[in-house]
């Protein structure tokens, strides 16, 4: 799907949802200010005697005063350290910036978060944000988000619907993700490998790209074979299981090598090769996304050899990607993350400064 392209929200759709949104609190603030200015006429006389606005009167406080943004995030779940740093970031940035967070865990369910973006637009929030689980099954929820007027910015995962349906997308480009990681297989092994490939969340937007652009750059490369692929579910319990398994089938004692679409799952399957008598890194070389703290120990315990990153400080671009969405300002399809990459020439100098 096209992530860039000038479709979604424009100026004037969003300065239209803002009129609606923003014309009832308005024409209730304009009568609430004819009130006060009745009740100061007659209490306005202890102000005018202390010569001076009194606490609490709203010439005080502005800012107390000033009607609080009400954001609704949806969030998939709580199912590695990457979706752990990724949540802890929405939600510190929202308290900096003084902001009503309304954060829903949908537990790797579309339902759930079907229902959480429902009930935000109930609940007349100013912006929805949500990382969708998987890519597709969102048009008729995001119609109804776009019918009520509230601007809708997606974060981590991308939704397969049409651009104006959200403002903008932030997030990695996961197909380069998996592109960084083959390359870096195909130098380590010199081009020949029997490649075991442990997928994510079977129909997310990370599972899907990173994949295709793994297996494009292997597919270029004829001493490389993929013997087996199938889903770990993001996790190091289940990455783990699969690998188990994988190990004890005829095919496993072929694997020279392994790819996990993340960190969790490597980390998982690393302890099953060890567990299977073989020694990660030089029985079996293991490359891997996202670029966790512990991802970085593995590497300098020469058990991981590559970890490319997936940013998940995603709180702070979402925020500024709300605020200017509320001042009407007009923002791109689409801010990709830079992502770094690590292995053992760099890890051991990054890991004392990892945030996550
Ligand atoms: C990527 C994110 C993925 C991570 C996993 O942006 O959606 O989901 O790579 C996480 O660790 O579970």
């Amino acid at each position: 799907m096209a992530l860039n392209g000038t479709g979604g929200y424009t100026g004037s759709e969003v300065s239209r949802v803002r009129s609606s949104h923003r014309f009832i609190p308005f024409v209730m603030a304009s009568l609430a200010a004819c009130f006060l200015l009745v009740g100061c006429g007659s209490g306005g006389d202890t102000a005018k005697d202390s010569g001076g606005t009194k606490p609490g009167d709203s010439t005080t406080q502005p800012d107390a005063n000033k009607k609080k943004i009400v954001v609704g995030f949806s969030q998939i779940g709580a199912e590695s350290a990457w979706r752990t740093a990724n949540t802890q970031s929405i939600k510190d940035e929202a308290v900096k910036r003084g902001i009503d967070l309304k954060f829903l865990d949908a537990q790797q369910k579309q339902e759930n978060q079907i229902k959480a973006i429902r009930s935000f637009i109930a609940q007349k929030v100013d912006v929805i944000a949500f990382s969708p689980v998987v890519e597709t099954g969102w048009e008729p929820v995001l119609q109804e988000v776009k019918k009520a007027g509230i601007p809708v910015i997606v974060s981590d995962r991308r939704p397969d619907v049409p651009d104006d349906l959200y403002v903008t997308f932030i997030g990695s480009d996961f197909v380069q993700e998996g592109q960084r990681a083959a390359d870096w297989l195909v130098k380590k092994t010199g081009g020949k490998a029997v490649i075991a490939e442990l997928e994510g969340t079977v129909g997310s937007a990370p599972a899907n790209d990173r994949k295709k652009g793994f297996d494009e750059v292997i597919a270029k490369n004829p001493g490389m074979k993929i013997v087996f692929s199938q889903t770990g579910e993001f996790t190091r319990a289940k990455g783990k299981e699969v690998m188990e398994a994988l190990l004890k089938s005829p095919t496993g004692s072929q694997i020279t090598a392994l790819f996990a679409h993340n960190d969790d799952m490597a980390i998982g399957a690393i302890q099953a090769i060890e567990e299977a008598g073989k020694v990660p890194g030089k029985d079996i070389t293991v490359v891997s996304i996202d670029g966790i703290h512990d991802a970085l120990q593995a590497i300098i315990d020469g058990k991981l050899g590559c970890s490319v990153e997936c940013n998940p400080l995603l709180g702070p671009p979402l925020f500024d990607a709300i605020e200017a969405v509320l001042a009407h300002k007009d923002l791109p399809k689409r801010t990709v993350m830079k992502d770094d990459q690590f292995d053992i020439s760099n890890a051991a100098q990054v890991l004392p400064d990892r945030k996550y």
